[in-house]
């Protein structure tokens, strides 16, 4: 009532219409200046963080490309009878192609601004007993005495130690008996030196990571496991590694081959699939482990159209994943680290494998994923930087492009120049692999070491032979490739 008597009060005072009206804009007026003023703050607030963050990253980029010219310029310094290169337009064009009458012939080494860290980082997720222990020992048995290409894989003494007593370990397995889904060993990063060799020389072309995860990790992460949360370094390790190997294992899909829909299989290939497609990384294979025990009725072995049918069928995450459009270039890769020559048989209904003895442990395919780590790192990238080109988001990519594929473009004499706001290419960035393909190609010999070795001829040696090995995999398995993006 008293308020009504006040209005009432007002209204006797100031009987004017056009004065209630222009009160009634004046206060619509200051409430809309006021929320103007509210507005510009927040866009002002927004745009603040947006130039902090650029700056953040621009200083970030300039204290890298300082520290990498220090550490070259350190590992320069510590090259015996090393000498300071002229830069790159004052040094004499790489000699042509002299069709490799003595191994391939020398490349542009050194004329190409290596990065010095160059890291390949491959992780391999998998639930336990599916096999990534036994892939590992079966990569570095192939790799560890150099063999037909003159890549060899080189570790430290510990490391060495440790991988060679694993070999051992298969080759002579006390008992005959591989136990199922045991860890061979604890979790841990291998780190190897990737080098060509020749009769009197040797370089090193890049270092490859390859870290073996107990599978109780993954079934955490899965959310499989629920009595330990995810591990937190773990799910950094999948985000930071540049090619991710999900391995299914064979034995479990065996199970689904026949026809029968076995519910718990499913559930643990879908859950894989979760994991990798969640995962920051695109650069994605899949393993299909213990591919020696894929055998039909008739005793003939599974094809890869066959199983890719039956996940198909079976797993409609697996449709969706293949067809997933940020994925990059998506293999299926067979492999059988105990071997294909019945090196290693069932050992019955308890489950595992027996060794048989008088056979010769020739671990297969092991190698492949080692192959297509480089190509498929070359391509991904080189894709991204295509989609990003004449884009704001120059300074973000060249963080995020791998070292070995700025070390493969330098080599490969694509100049590429690493610093703010990016990094310059001297060739379209879609005919980038071709270039690089072709050059390596015309420069080095399949299987032939170069006769002069240093960095960058070991890289483009390496790189060139990985293309070959991939060529040769993908003829003989033309069904690998899930995803049709991208040819080479
Ligand atoms: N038939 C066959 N069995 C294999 C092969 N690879 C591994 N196995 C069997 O699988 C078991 C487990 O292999 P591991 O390599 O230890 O498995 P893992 O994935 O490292 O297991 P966690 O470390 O526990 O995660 C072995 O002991 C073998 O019985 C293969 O190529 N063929
Ligand atoms: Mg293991």
């Amino acid at each position: 009532m008293g308020l009504l008597r006040r209005l009432l009060w007002w209204r006797n005072r100031y009987p004017s219409w056009s004065f209630w009206l222009g009160l009634v804009i004046t206060i619509l007026l200051s409430l809309s200046t006021v929320i103007f003023y509210v507005v510009l703050a927040a866009v002002c607030l927004d745009l603040v963080k947006l130039i902090s963050r650029w700056i953040l990253d621009l200083v970030k980029l300039i204290s890298r490309w300082i520290w990498e010219r220090l550490q070259d310029g350190a590992r320069r310094r510590r090259l015996p009878g090393a000498t300071v290169q002229p830069p790159p337009a004052y040094r004499a064009p790489p000699p042509a192609n002299q069709g490799h009458p003595d191994g391939s012939p020398p490349g542009r080494d050194g004329r190409a601004d290596l990065p010095a860290d160059r890291r390949v980082r491959i992780l391999v997720l998998g639930f336990p007993g599916c096999g990534k222990t036994l892939m590992l020992a079966g990569l570095y048995y192939y790799f560890a005495q150099g063999g037909p290409t003159g890549i060899r894989l080189s570790t430290d003494q510990e490391s060495n130690g440790r991988l060679l007593s694993l070999v051992a370990q298969i080759r002579t397995t006390p008992g005959g008996y591989f136990p199922p889904g045991t860890s061979v060993t604890e979790t841990r990063a291998w780190s190897f030196t990737v080098k060509v060799e020749s009769a009197d020389q040797d370089a090193d072309a890049f270092t490859l990571e390859y870290l073996d995860y107990a599978g109780r990790l993954v079934e955490e992460l899965a959310g499989a496991r629920t009595d330990d949360p995810p591990d937190e370094e773990f799910r950094r390790a999948v985000d930071n590694a540049d090619v991710l190997m999900g391995v299914i294992d064979g034995e479990q899909l065996m199970k689904l081959m026949s026809g029968s829909y076995e519910a718990e299989v499913v559930d643990r290939i879908d859950r894989l699939l979760n994991v990798l497609i969640r995962a920051r990384q695109r650069n994605i294979h899949l393993v299909v482990s213990k591919w020696d025990l894929l055998v039909r009725g008739d005793g003939g072995h599974y094809t890869m159209a066959d199983v890719r049918r039956t996940l198909a069928a079976m797993s409609p995450a697996f449709g969706n994943f293949q067809r997933n459009p940020r994925l990059g270039k998506l293999r299926m890769i067979p492999v059988a680290a105990l071997g294909m020559n019945g090196f290693a048989v069932s050992a019955g209904a308890g489950g595992g494998m027996m060794r048989k003895s008088g056979v010769e442990w020739c671990p297969w395919n092991v190698e492949v994923p080692f192959f297509c780590a480089v190509p498929d790192i070359i391509r991904y990238d080189v894709d991204k930087m295509a989609a990003a080109a004449g884009t704001p988001s120059q300074a973000s990519l060249a963080r995020s492009i791998a070292r070995i594929t700025l070390a493969v473009l330098a080599v490969s004499g694509l100049t590429v120049k690493v610093g703010v706001p990016g990094f310059t290419v001297n060739c379209p960035i879609i005919e980038a692999v071709q270039r690089i393909r072709q050059y390596v190609g015309d420069r080095y010999a399949r299987c032939s070491v170069p006769a002069s070795l240093d960095e960058g001829t070991a890289i483009g040696y390496v790189v060139n032979e990985c293309y070959g090995w991939v060529d040769e995999f993908e003829r003989r398995w033309p069904d690998s490739r899930l995803s049709m993006r991208g040819g080479w």
